[in-house]
């Protein structure tokens, strides 16, 4: 049977390969991001066996967000699977130093986005008794790191909200999932460091991070699970990245038992 599927944050990275993995298996698609040649372009490459539309919108615009689902024509209206994907990092800063605005743009497209976009699709599938959401969340969700303040946070938002949904749609014949890679090579470090390329570069200088292809293939997976099996959340990182010890600073010095007095 032929799935719709909708994929956000179609335009590169995973979202891209996603597309690219579940059209190679017939099914239908929905492609959203902003930059609408690069959606345009997948679709050609996807070719005409694959029955697709484009959304080329901002998904933090609620009002078009709304307006571009809503005018969704018969069959892709009934979406079957959501990959929650579009997202992004900004900036790697310690807390004082970082740029309110970019941690304001990463709240506003990894959780506000993503949860308007499944309050807008999860009464249909509940409607239909049928549906997957995938979301796409991060090892930063689940372990914290310098610099990955607001990101992490986002992403661990997005892991709470998963098992929310489960809890929420327990009864239905509705899956959650939230898939969270590490170390991955996309635009994602291009995005983060506003277009520096060399301090993009250096994230996986030396490494062999996971591609685009093994996290779609994860999604995937999920997808073709047997109908009473739910798939909770799957971690993934390459092989060259793990955790390291509690960093400890051996230099503070207190004469007295609060400084906050
Ligand atoms: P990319 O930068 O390659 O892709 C991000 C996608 O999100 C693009 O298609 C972009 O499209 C879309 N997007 C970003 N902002 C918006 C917006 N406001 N409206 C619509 N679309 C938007 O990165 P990845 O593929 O790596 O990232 C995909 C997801 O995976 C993100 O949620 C990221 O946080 C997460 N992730 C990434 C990891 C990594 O190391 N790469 C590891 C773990 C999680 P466009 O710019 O055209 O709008
Ligand atoms: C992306 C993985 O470690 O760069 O979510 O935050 S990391």
């Amino acid at each position: 049977m032929t799935r719709t599927v909708l994929i956000t944050g179609a335009s590169s990275g995973f979202g891209k390969a996603c597309a690219e993995r579940f059209a190679a298996a017939g099914d239908r698609l929905i492609l959203l991001a902003r930059r609408k040649e690069r959606l345009e372009k997948l679709a050609q490459q996807l070719g005409e066996n694959c029955e697709t539309t484009l959304i080329a919108v901002d998904i933090t615009d609620a009002t078009a967000l709304e307006k571009a689902l809503s005018s969704l024509a018969p069959p892709f209206d009934q979406p079957d699977i959501l990959i929650n994907n579009a997202g992004l990092a900004l900036g790697l800063l310690p807390a004082p130093e970082s740029d309110i605005q970019d941690w304001e743009t990463m709240i506003s497209t990894n959780n506000l986005a993503l949860v308007r976009m499944t309050r807008l699709i999860l009464p249909g599938m509940s409607e239909r008794n049928r549906g997957h959401i995938i979301n796409i969340g991060s090892t930063a969700g689940n372990w914290p790191y310098p610099g990955g303040n607001v990101y992490g946070a986002t992403k661990a938002f997005v892991q709470q909200f998963s098992r929310g949904l489960r809890s929420d749609v327990l009864g239905k014949k509705i899956k959650v999932t939230n898939i969270e890679p590490g170390l991955a090579e996309t635009e994602f470090s291009l995005v983060r460091f506003k277009h520096d390329k060399e301090q993009a570069g250096k994230v996986y200088e030396g490494t062999q991070p996971l591609t685009a292809q093994d996290v779609a293939d994860a999604v995937f997976w999920v997808c073709a699970t047997p109908a009473h099996v739910n798939i909770n959340s799957i971690e993934m990182m390459p092989l060259c990245q793990a955790w390291g010890p509690f960093k400890i600073d051996r230099t503070m010095e207190f004469d007295q038992a609060s400084e906050i007095d």
